[in-house]
């Protein structure tokens, strides 16, 4: 007898819902659920495919734990925490007690995480330690910084009303192989078609014509790293056109003459040269985002992990201000999750890293910050890691530095399901479960382009002995806090949520009967804007649909004066840094040495580092290519399929070239999330399809000013052929790697 379930996808930010077979005890069968509130029975590959993540052998299903021998072998729950326990006493013992000795990474699947979001907070302060690292300081957080400068608060970021605006100016993302990030909407290629279905407009720009381009009325190249140069100069032409119509917003925002005094002197004739864009374009893009009755302007990856990054972040919306249409219908709005608008007050600049006195951004340091502050000893040197759902080694700045660094440390305690680039240095690995936890989309739910809540119970019951995620997280919690090797899981749960409730002003006996996550998902829900309870979510398994966004200003501000600011410090300061470089552009710092900018690149069948061992997701042709435009591989000797080497300032990779058009020529593209022939990784498929990891290329010292995240886009490189002798095959590079975990040998590292 078959059963059908319903399920969220927990891998992108579309959070498609699922409709899942089930037969004996397994999954058969997943399609989209056509009764889903937001998604409407669209899906990707990826969400397909979890029936292999499901199932696939090298997924960690026990502990393991690194011997002697320096290989992996599986052991208890038990054992595994007893080792931590011991690791942790130690490193503190030897630290005098200072808690900075311990680091913590948080990956980018503990944002899809309900475990994850609840009691990764609870383990990070349990471990009292400053230096907490993430992937969103080589993501989005310049988009949440300048929002937090203007509107106040960390989550108070805008998102495009997508199906209601009839003009949509995309850049530096690429939502149609992506499927959207902080836009979660799912089936984006039917909402760009329905924008053009109305009448609307679609322009993108950016260095590569994407799937989003293709889909789009109009593709602008432009050069990596100069989106802050065009935006200006549109905000230029507005103010000198006398298009400037902030509407209703103008009595809310100030700061809006000091923005015409910084955009004056980037007149679109004197940034087309840097951006690569004609100053008609510019000036035509910036009257027709005024001309449109709604309109909204969007960034995302290719705006923000570049030179410029939380500048372009601030542009966007400061054109979307200006023209009227923040917070309106068809332009950026911010979304109303049920659980509650999260904090209001952006933190930042308590503490500063120790090695480069960075300083902290919501309460953490900048990812290309991790490796020196392993690596450079002194007192505060890190010692520890706890890294949750990351692979800082394939996805953050200089790898090689990175790896040496995690082969150094004393501790290395992952929660993760493989055996991965960064996890092979772990003394202990705990897996986490996968269809069989709960699901809700606490963090996404703030970024929806429709206010929808949408609860998913566990698909299957957890294999015996496993414990949840969660409870993984607080055991950790208390081992840290020490209580030992196995504290109370079910007492500090309990303290987690009277805290909770009692924060939220929910009465403890309404949450009766619930324990973990979705106790206190119950309480947030009870608590917020809609009065829904988890019992009204699990009485409707396809998502309860909240409406459209709606108009949240000022309500929403939490400024100190509860006012927009339009021109706010640091953004405003750092002008003089963005006039420079169009200075030092327009005096011609060109690229005749043959020199070349190197961007990423997403695939729909990937999803960061961490799906490529997945049969389904991998055949195919290769897509670990270098990018390259025929005149530059021309120029270079550089022949379809052949091999190239790429040197950066920090590294070197060699990889087969694409020569394609549909890269702007001086500008190659590499995707993140690849090399996995490290010796030891326990994914047998992955490697086989290995790839080379383009963040050996990224330099951990190059990060943006304003936030601390790494450039990723733009980074200068060189181009060789490389000799067929000097080139190593594919399956050279597989037959290195041994098999799967539990026989896989473990990183080298040091005694
Ligand atoms: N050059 C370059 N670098 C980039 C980017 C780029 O565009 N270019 N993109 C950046 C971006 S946007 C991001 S978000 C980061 C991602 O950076 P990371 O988050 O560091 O890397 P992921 O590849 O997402 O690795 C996720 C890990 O979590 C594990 N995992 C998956 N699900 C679960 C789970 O439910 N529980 C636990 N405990 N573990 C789980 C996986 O096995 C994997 O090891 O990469 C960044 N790096
Ligand atoms: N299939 C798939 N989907 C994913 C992921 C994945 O790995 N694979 N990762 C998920 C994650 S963690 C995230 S954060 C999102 C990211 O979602 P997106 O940001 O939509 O995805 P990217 O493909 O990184 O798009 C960035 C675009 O910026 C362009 N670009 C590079 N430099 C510049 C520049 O200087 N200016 C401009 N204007 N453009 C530039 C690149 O060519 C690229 O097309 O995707 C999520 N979804
Ligand atoms: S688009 Fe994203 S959420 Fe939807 S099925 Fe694909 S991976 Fe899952
Ligand atoms: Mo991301």
């Amino acid at each position: 007898m078959s059963a059908t379930a319903v399920r969220t996808c927990p891998l992108c930010e579309a959070t498609c819902g699922l409709e899942l077979t089930i037969d004996g005890g397994r999954v058969t069968r997943i399609r989209g659920d056509a009764h889903d509130v937001l998604s409407r029975g669209f899906l990707c590959p990826k969400g397909v495919s979890l029936i292999q993540l499901h199932e696939d052998p090298d997924r960690l299903r026990t502990p393991v734990r690194r011997t002697a021998g320096g290989r992996f072998e599986p052991c208890s729950w038990d054992e595994a925490f007893a080792l931590v326990d011991a690791g942790l006493r130690g490193v503190l013992e030897r630290s005098g007690g200072d808690r900075d000795a311990i680091a913590a990474y948080l990956g980018n699947p503990s944002a899809h995480s309900l475990s994850a979001l609840v009691y990764g907070r609870v383990l990070l302060k349990a471990l009292g330690t400053r230096n907490v690292f993430s992937a969103g300081s080589v993501d989005q957080i310049p988009k949440q910084l300048a929002s937090a400068l203007m509107f106040g608060g960390p989550l108070t970021v805008a998102v495009p009303d997508l199906d209601r605006t009839d003009h949509l100016l995309v850049l530096g993302a690429n939502p149609l192989t992506s499927n959207g990030s902080l836009m979660t909407a799912p089936d984006v290629r039917g909402r760009l078609r329905r924008i053009r279905a109305r009448g609307g407009r679609v322009v993108v720009v950016d260095p590569r014509r994407t799937r989003t381009a293709q889909a789009a009325d109009e593709h602008v190249p432009i050069r990596p790293g100069t989106d802050a140069l065009l935006l200006m100069a549109m905000v230029a032409t507005l103010f000198e056109e006398g298009l400037v119509a902030p509407g209703r917003l103008a009595g809310l925002c100030d700061g809006i003459e000091e923005v015409r005094a910084l955009a004056a002197p980037f007149a679109p004739e004197r940034v087309a040269g840097p951006t690569g864009i004609p100053a008609g374009t510019i000036r035509r893009l910036a009257r027709e985002l005024a001309a449109a009755p709604r309109a909204v302007v969007y960034g995302r990856m290719g705006t923000t992990t570049q030179a410029f990054g939380t500048t372009a972040s601030w542009l966007v919306d400061v054109l979307n201000v200006l023209t009227g249409n923040l917070d309106r219908e068809g332009g950026a709005m911010f979304p109303r999750p049920a659980t509650g608008d999260g904090p209001r007050r952006a933190r930042m600049g308590r503490w500063r890293s120790r090695v480069r006195g960075r300083p902290e951004v919501f309460g953490e340091l900048p990812a290309a910050c991790l490796a020196e502050e392993i690596d450079t000893p002194g007192d505060g040197q890190v010692r520890a890691l706890i890294a949750l759902a990351g692979n800082p080694v394939v996805s953050t700045p200089n790898a090689r530095r990175l790896e040496r660094a995690l082969a150094s440390l004393d501790l290395m305690v992952a929660v993760d399901l493989y055996v991965t680039e960064t996890t092979r240095h772990a003394d202990v690995i705990l897996p986490a479960p996968s269809l069989e936890r709960a699901h809700y989309d606490l963090a996404l739910s703030a970024f929806a382009v429709r206010d929808v809540a949408n609860y998913s119970p566990p698909t299957l019951p957890l294999p015996d002995g496993m414990p949840d995620e969660w409870e993984t997280l607080l055991r950790l919690a208390g081992i840290a806090a020490g209580q030992g090797p196995d504290p109370n899981v079910a007492a500090l749960d309990d303290l987690v949520a009277a805290a909770t409730a009692q924060r939220l002003g929910v009465p403890p006996e309404a949450l009766a009967g619930r324990r973990g996550p979705e106790r206190i998902l119950d309480a947030m829900l009870r608590a917020g804007p809609d009065d829904l309870t988890l019992a009204d979510l699990e009485a409707a398994p396809h998502g309860i649909d909240l409406g459209p966004l709606r108009p949240r200003l000022p309500e929403l501000l939490s400024t100190e004066d509860g006012r927009i600011r339009l021109a706010p410090e640091p953004l405003a300061g750092d002008v003089a840094r963005l006039r420079a470089a169009l200075e030092d552009a327009r005096a011609g710092t060109g690229r005749e040495d043959g020199g070349l900018l190197l961007v990423g690149r997403r695939d729909l069948r990937s999803n960061n580092s961490w799906m490529h061992n997945l049969p389904l997701l991998v055949s195919g042709p290769a897509r670990c290519t270098v990018q390259v435009h025929p005149d530059d591989a021309a120029r270079l000797g550089l022949a379809d399929g052949a091999r190239a080497r790429v040197r950066s300032a920090v590294g070197e990779i060699e990889l087969p070239v694409e020569v394609t058009d549909a890269v702007m020529a001086g500008v190659v593209s590499i995707p993140h999330g690849w090399g996995h022939d490290a010796d030891g990784v326990g994914w047998a498929t992955a490697a086989r399809h290995a790839g080379a990891n383009s963040n050996v290329l990224s330099d951990e010292q190059a990060v943006e000013p304003v936030s601390g995240t790494a450039i990723l886009n733009g980074i200068p490189v060189t181009l060789a052929p490389l000799a067929s002798d000097g080139a190593r095959t594919v399956s050279d590079r597989a037959r290195r790697v041994s098999g799967r975990a539990g026989t896989a040998a473990a990183a080298p590292r040091p005694a």
